[in-house]
């Protein structure tokens, strides 16, 4: 759930990285860490629950401090779910209290039932959470498109992005940081705009 202090004017928010196994969430946050621009947010330390054959076994987090939006301190907590179809627990745990959502999915043409799978399985464990995507800023990343069997990014957008508002959608190559910030921004300045004006249209004081 956001945090929002009126008194100290910080917000802290928390997104989630879904998608299928393999699909490269982990990387996604492995390059935010390692190129996110110190001037403008103060990165923490990733902390990755991985085996030794690198698949997320719990979940990767990444806090980032970011530079001070209309006012607010804001705090981005950046978290992964482990893909593989057994830790379904674990997902819906992650999950729990997420402001915002990056589905990651993995653009190779044999991947798709996986894609639509975890889309679904993220819809069930929304509703499981008394969640609904409806009222859940999200985007999607359309990942590895460097691959030669990546699928069309149209016929990704009919699986995935199907849904009565259409949403951001970005490709991205994450291993190469490509599309990577992208999503990232896009997915921070849905977040900011629903909370700060949020906030705002509540009444509260208006931040200097
Ligand atoms: N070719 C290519 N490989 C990628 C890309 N993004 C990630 N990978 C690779 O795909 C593999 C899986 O990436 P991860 O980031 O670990 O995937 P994940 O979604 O976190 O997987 P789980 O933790 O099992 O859910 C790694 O070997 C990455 O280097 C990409 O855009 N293109
Ligand atoms: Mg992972």
């Amino acid at each position: 759930m956001a945090i929002i202090n009126q008194a100290t004017k910080e917000l802290q928010v928390k997104i989630v990285y879904y998608g299928p196994a393999l699909g490269g969430k982990t990387t996604n946050l492995v390059q935010v860490h390692d190129h996110v621009q110190t001037a403008q947010g103060n990165k923490g330390k990733l902390v990755s629950l991985a085996t030794s054959s690198d698949r997320t076994l719990f979940f990767d987090f990444l806090p980032i401090e970011a530079m001070t939006i209309k006012g607010f301190k804001t705090k981005f907590q950046l978290y992964t779910v482990p893909g593989q179809v057994i830790y379904n627990t674990t997902r819906q745990l992650v999950l729990r209290g997420c402001d915002g959502i990056v589905f990651v999915a993995d653009s190779q043409y044999e991947k798709m039932p996986e894609n639509v799978e975890s889309f679904q399985n993220m819809l069930d464990n929304l509703t499981a959470l008394k969640l609904n995507l409806g009222e859940i800023p999200y985007v999607l990343q359309y990942n590895k498109r460097d691959l030669p069997n990546a699928a069309p990014v149209e016929y990704m957008e009919f699986l995935l992005n199907n849904r009565e508002v259409q949403v951001p959608s970005f490709t991205a190559t994450a291993h190469k940081c490509e599309g990577v910030f992208e999503t990232l921004n896009m997915i921070t300045r849905l977040l900011l705009h629903k909370f700060i004006n949020q906030s705002q249209s509540h009444g509260a004081p208006q931040p200097a």
